[in-house]
């Protein structure tokens, strides 16, 4: 994202600010504005408390909650016009589990940047790649929306190491319910071949397997019933980041901006002076 605004032509090249909120992080590809190892990082804190890395990293954020001066400071070096991305840590429990991300987040409203925060929640294409996969990552994404109280937005990354076709497939899933009853369908397939075999086999094998079918069954109530409250509330959506294309690359842009509003005040800026030029009383 740094990396692509630069390259934007003319009026549209912008400047993205990055920073590391990951404690546990070791390389980056991006020039950081400031970075939270600066406060603390899990390799010290493993080394010095003989903490594992879990722990490590628990240690390190509720630190960062107890110092957070530190961020209100670093925050304050940006202009209000100015836009930086935080590059958090992945584990969901930091969302979830424990509220930390979301005490970061309440003290960031009260020091005035509630209207200009989003949250984008980044999914690997690959664990979303068939039905139970897809509910999971939807449900962990809303997990997070719940958690955060942000403007959302998912993306799904890494589609440039995925077959085109897989990719379209996911996005083309439409509705969670449906996604699932296409799995059901396949999976009815290999259990009537299963019956077939079964049938040649012994009674009480015969008799478990019925069993487990309908163990199976039960529980697929439950996720037909969370694949409808998906549906119903249209809750969850993916926008796919492939890196190679720039088009992709812009779209997610575009669409983080817009959750934001970002950049509107400079577009009706924009068009004033462009109506001011057509008008030479104008000023
Ligand atoms: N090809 C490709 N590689 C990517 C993409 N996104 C990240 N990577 C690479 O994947 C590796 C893992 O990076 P991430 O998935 O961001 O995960 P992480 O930062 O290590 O871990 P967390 O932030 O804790 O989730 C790094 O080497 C990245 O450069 C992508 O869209 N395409
Ligand atoms: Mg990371």
């Amino acid at each position: 994202m740094q990396e692509h605004a630069t390259t934007l032509a003319g009026t549209r090249r912008r400047r993205i600010h990055v920073a590391n909120l990951d404690p546990a992080a070791e390389i980056f590809q991006y020039d950081t504005a400031f970075d939270v190892r600066d406060l603390i990082s899990v390799e010290e804190v493993m080394e010095e408390l003989g903490l594992g890395p879990n722990g490590g990293l628990l240690y390190c954020m509720e630190y960062l909650v107890e110092n957070l001066d530190w961020l209100h400071d670093e925050l304050e070096m940006f202009q209000d016009d100015e836009y930086l991305i935080l590059d958090c840590p992945g584990q969901l429990e930091l969302y979830t589990h424990v509220p930390i991300m979301r005490r970061i987040l309440d003290s960031m409203r009260i020091w005035g940047y509630e209207s200009s925060m989003v949250s984008v929640f980044c999914v690997d294409a690959a664990f979303l790649i068939d039905a139970s996969k897809f509910l999971s990552g939807s449900l962990l994404s809303l997990s997070a929306m719940v958690a955060l109280e942000l403007p959302h937005v998912n993306v799904l990354t890494k589609c440039d190491l995925m077959p085109r076709e897989d990719v379209e497939r996911i996005l083309g899933y439409g509705s969670a319910t449906q996604l699932w009853d296409l799995d059901q369908d396949r999976q009815s397939l290999l259990v009537t071949d299963l019956d077939d075999d079964m049938n040649e086999g012994k009674g009480e094998e015969r008799h478990r397997h019925r069993r487990l079918e309908a163990r199976r069954r039960q529980r697929n109530r439950l996720t037909d019933a969370i694949g409808q409250l998906l549906d119903d509330y249209a809750m969850v959506s993916f926008i796919p980041l492939n890196l190679n294309e720039e088009d992709s690359i812009e779209h997610v842009l575009a669409t983080v901006d817009h959750a934001i509003q970002y950049g509107e005040d400079l577009e009706i800026r924009g068009a004033e002076e462009d109506d001011n030029n057509g008008n030479p009383d104008a000023h």
